[in-house]
């Protein structure tokens, strides 16, 4: 219930994102891997990124109580249009408005270009709020603009099967947009303030 913060303070205070990513299956934990090969998931992540798509990352996030959830961001670069990531992201306990941590998108967004500059976690027009069950998945692309409202109940977890299609670089979601800065994990970098 109180792990450790994996990123260092400049990202958490920075990004106004307080989130500790977990990655089971490097780990051998392979609990999740009825989930990642399930057929029907498959197919839908087929239509969605076209033939000979490429699994990425089962990455579980856990927020805990009073967290700020994470502040709006894009999970990679939207300058190349044809290079994404596509989070299929899993809710294993329903989402309330009594435990907070909401999704928030704003839909249409990932053709529009780079998030905007601005508050971190102020609203955008446009937005809409989603409140995911237990068992639904939520299917976003990572050049949309999205957000995760502050946890107040006792914890919130997430489990993001992260995908892209063929002919994207592996190390994709190395570099995310926040709406004040651009953060490179692999060297736990700001890489421009904005
Ligand atoms: O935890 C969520 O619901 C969304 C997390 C997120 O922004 C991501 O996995 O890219
Ligand atoms: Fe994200």
């Amino acid at each position: 219930m109180d792990p450790f913060w994996e990123h260092p303070d400049e990202f958490v205070k920075k990004s106004a994102t307080e989130v500790v990513p977990w990655f089971p299956m490097r780990e051998g934990v392979m609990d999740f891997e009825e989930i990642e090969k399930n057929s029907t998931f498959m197919e839908l992540t087929e239509t969605i990124l076209g033939e000979d798509w490429i699994n990425l990352y089962c990455m579980s996030m856990f927020s805990k109580k009073g967290t700020k959830g994470q502040a709006w961001h894009q999970d990679c670069p939207p300058e190349n249009a044809n290079q994404f990531n596509l989070n299929r992201l899993v809710y294993t306990h329903d989402i309330t408005r009594e435990i907070g941590g909401q999704v928030i998108v704003v839909p249409g967004s990932h053709k529009k270009g780079v998030l905007p500059t601005g508050e971190p976690h102020a609203d955008i027009e446009g937005q809409v709020v989603l409140t995911p069950k237990k068992g639904n998945i939520v299917f976003l692309h990572g050049h949309c603009w999205h957000r995760v409202l502050p946890v107040e109940g006792a914890y919130r977890i997430s489990t993001n099967f992260r995908a892209m299609p063929k002919d994207t670089p592996e190390e994709i979601t190395d570099i995310a947009v926040y709406r004040n800065i651009r953060y490179r994990f692999s060297t736990n970098e700001v890489i421009e303030e904005r």
